[in-house]
């Protein structure tokens, strides 16, 4: 509405300048056609001289839609509606054996539309929020088609995307996820899951890029947490990262939830010298986060602190919720070419 209402205004002024003379070299070019006319035009009247002299008043112009690293603060609408001619693919949920937590475990995994075993493709792995499972990114229709429009557009190569269920509570545990340090251990541990169980059965069962170079992890908020936590673990095996809201608790926090003790100190949040790390990491949040407030600008101000290159916006007006999810996903798939 605001918006409209500014691009109105802008219009409106566009006019009025054009009506004023703004547009001068087409005005002097039609007067070099017609000749100089000085000798035969009258003198101006006081009202045209003040018309003419008059400067216009500055109007607003538009809110940036993009920032200086060619990050996209919203996730343009029409990737999320469904394109005539563009195919998309289906998420199905499979299983394997996890050895590291000594039982049967489950994820969901959106194929390219047109997958097949000649081609191999990079993965990125994707984590959902607290209390969530396999299923809650799968259950979210526009997934498949911000996917299918990227990739139709050219935007972004076809990949493969994998939600594990991330709670990876160990061998005859019966720990539920909860707001208490005790419940948060399960969740640590996607990082060694990931890479010991998960990331090896995916690779031997489709067809991938193995290896940091077809390799890719974001997730949404205890999920974004896990994202950071599994690249301070393990950053050679990844290539593009994304925090979108990441959750307290990787270093030290407390919030009305509860206390953290912090999986890390804020000092251990670097990467050694020489250890080879993400081409790109990316911290999102929106602007009206009233779940996870100011902790993901906590993560981009100590990875600022700590010397760990990112990319850090705000999705302007978002809540913890899909628009915070679709920006960031718009954004962190282009890197996946
Ligand atoms: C917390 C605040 C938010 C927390 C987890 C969350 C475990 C996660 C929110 C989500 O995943 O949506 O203090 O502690």
């Amino acid at each position: 509405m605001k918006r409209n209402i500014l691009t109105a205004a802008a219009l409106i002024l566009a006019c009025m300048l054009c009506a004023c003379g703004g547009n001068e070299p087409a005005k002097q070019e039609q007067q070099n056609k017609e000749g100089n006319m000085n000798e035969n035009t009258p003198e101006p009247t006081r009202q045209e001289e003040l018309t003419v002299t008059s400067t216009p008043t500055p109007v607003p112009t538009e809110a940036p839609k993009t920032d200086e690293n060619g990050m996209t603060f919203l996730c343009p609408s029409k990737y999320l509606t469904k394109q005539e001619g563009v195919k998309y693919g289906k998420f199905t949920r499979e299983s394997y054996y996890s050895d590291y937590c000594k039982r049967d475990r489950y994820y969901t995994i959106l194929l390219p539309a047109d997958y097949s075993e000649e081609k191999k493709y990079p993965v990125v792995y994707l984590l959902h929020g607290i209390f969530g499972d396999e299923n809650s990114f799968a259950g979210d229709a526009k997934l498949p088609i911000l996917v299918g429009n990227l990739v139709a557009e050219g935007l972004c190569g076809e990949f493969i995307l994998v939600c594990p269920a991330m709670y990876a509570a160990g061998e005859g545990t019966a720990q539920q996820p909860a707001f208490d340090a005790e419940a948060c251990i399960p969740y640590d541990r996607i990082a060694n899951e990931l890479i010991q169980c998960l990331m090896p059965h995916i690779n031997k069962t489709y067809s991938v890029i193995e290896g940091r170079e077809g390799t890719n992890i974001g997730g949404f908020s205890m999920g974004g947490r896990e994202t950071l936590y599994t690249i301070m673990l393990y950053p050679e095996y990844f290539k593009n990262v994304c925090a979108m809201a990441p959750a307290p608790g990787m270093t030290p926090a407390k919030d009305n939830f509860m206390t953290h003790p912090g999986s890390l100190q804020e000092d251990q949040v670097r990467f050694a010298e020489g250890t080879v790390i993400p081409d790109r990491i990316i911290i999102c949040c929106g602007t009206r986060d009233s779940v996870v407030g100011k902790f993901p600008k906590g993560y981009h101000e100590l990875f600022e602190k700590n010397g760990i290159e990112h990319f850090w916006y705000e999705v302007p007006g978002a809540d913890h919720d899909m628009t915070t999810q679709y920006s960031g996903m718009y954004n962190f798939f282009q890197l996946i070419k």
